[in-house]
């Protein structure tokens, strides 16, 4: 068998994602997912004008050998933009083994080792009010664990909640959104509106939250501590992660757990952090950490330092690379949750899949491959527009981490 064509596909239902389609000789093909939010196109050139030029001829079943090939080929190693590129093609390549297996993937990967995947939701508010309602109705859907995001009074935006129209405009305009930041009142009211969910749904219900990279460790430290009588699923993202070390002040001062990597590209980012058991939950997912067997390698290593898996799974992952993920997880021995936003209507359009949801829990489905297609007539109807995501200032107008 012999890669004949790469296709690179981009386009946008209600958000921007790349897709790759590999076809081979024999008429099997394969799809792989290549998002990066906000920065989309220079993929699709990476993968147009360097990768698949490379590729065509080669035989498909060498997926190892490919992904060595592009990742200590290319000389510059790791990134975002080359990590997507190797991750989509890697994911197209096991689609096309486990369909010339005649096999789901999952039964590549070595089987099922549970039935179903928890998965959590996002709820979100401006008001603890709001916060306590988001929470409710995820609830009444079925999530067994929910991600809670609350606004802080006097600030307008806080990340993932947005209220005026005004912003909608910046939006059409397609350049980033300014949010402004204050860590001291994020740090006052976050308790406050654990304390008031705990109260309202009590104990059967996981909560998680995100600080989105915004603390510093003493912050983070103290942030977990302050959590720490609402038994947390997790703190994610409490601290930016490039001085891994800078995680052992926090490990040192709270019990809540850690989860951190969502934005990691490889082993290498995580590797002190798992090695020194400083976070709980490994967040690395198939798109931005090398595809299926980037993400497989991470897991196994995270797996001897009792680190559970928790694959990011946003709005913006195409549902390719959450069902290259939901076959990851039904196999990975460390398990311990898969993110899960929901897509548009649209978006399940673009993407026929064998994968399932149902109240808190998802299912990579039967399908041989990992099961997720792409409509290309579909995504015709749905160009890419330029967006980005927001850029955060604290008060005084200095550059933050959003
Ligand atoms: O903000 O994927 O846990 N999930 C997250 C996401 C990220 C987006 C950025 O593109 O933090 O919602
Ligand atoms: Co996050």
């Amino acid at each position: 068998m012999k890669i004949k064509e790469i296709r690179v596909i981009v386009a946008s239902p209600g958000r921007n994602f790349v897709t790759v389609k590999i076809i081979t000789d024999e008429g099997l093909y394969g799809i792989g997912d290549a998002t990066v939010n906000g920065r989309e196109k220079a993929v699709v050139a990476y993968l147009e004008d360097h990768v698949a030029p490379c590729l065509i001829g080669r035989d498909p079943m060498q997926i190892e050998d490919i992904w060595q090939y592009l990742y200590r080929g290319a000389y510059w190693r790791r990134g975002p933009i080359t990590m997507a590129a190797i991750s989509g093609v890697d994911m197209a390549l096991w689609d096309i083994k486990a369909k010339a297996a005649n096999m789901p993937l999952y039964q590549l990967l070595g089987g099922a080792s549970r039935g179903r995947i928890m998965c959590y939701a996002h709820a979100q508010g401006r008001t603890i009010a709001e916060v306590v309602e988001a929470v409710q109705e995820k609830r009444e859907q079925g999530f067994a664990a929910i991600r809670a995001q609350a606004g802080v009074p006097g600030f307008e935006s806080i990340y993932g909640i947005r209220k005026d129209k005004k912003k909608l405009t910046t939006l059409a305009k397609a350049l980033p959104v300014e949010e402004v930041w204050s860590t001291s009142e994020y740090l006052r009211h976050i308790p406050k509106v654990f304390e008031k969910l705990r109260d309202v749904v009590g104990w059967n219900t996981h909560l998680l939250h995100d600080a989105h990279h915004r603390l510093t460790p003493i912050e983070a430290a103290r942030l977990g501590k302050e959590l720490e009588p609402f038994r947390l699923f997790w703190l994610e993202d409490a601290v930016p992660a490039e001085l891994p070390e800078g995680y052992r002040l926090v490990r040192q001062h709270t019990t809540t757990p850690i989860a951190l990597g969502e934005i990691f590209n490889t082993i290498w980012d995580a590797r002190q952090l798992i090695e020194e058991q400083l976070i709980d939950y490994i967040r690395t997912t198939s798109v931005h950490a090398g595809g299926v067997t980037g993400l497989r390698r991470i897991f196994d290593f995270a797996s001897i330092y009792h680190v559970r898996t928790a694959c990011h799974g946003p709005t913006d992952v195409s549902p390719v690379t959450m069902g290259t993920n939901l076959h990851i997880d039904l196999w990975v021995p460390n398990f311990g949750i898969q993110e899960y936003s929901g897509y548009r209507e649209a978006t399940h359009e673009m993407f026929p899949h064998a994968w399932s949801w149902k109240g808190g829990y998802l299912h990579p489905g039967e399908a041989i491959g990992h099961g997720v297609d792409i409509d290309e007539a579909v995504a015709e109807k749905y160009p890419y527009k330029r967006a980005y995501l927001p850029v955060n200032r604290l008060e005084d107008g200095t550059l933050w981490h959003w």
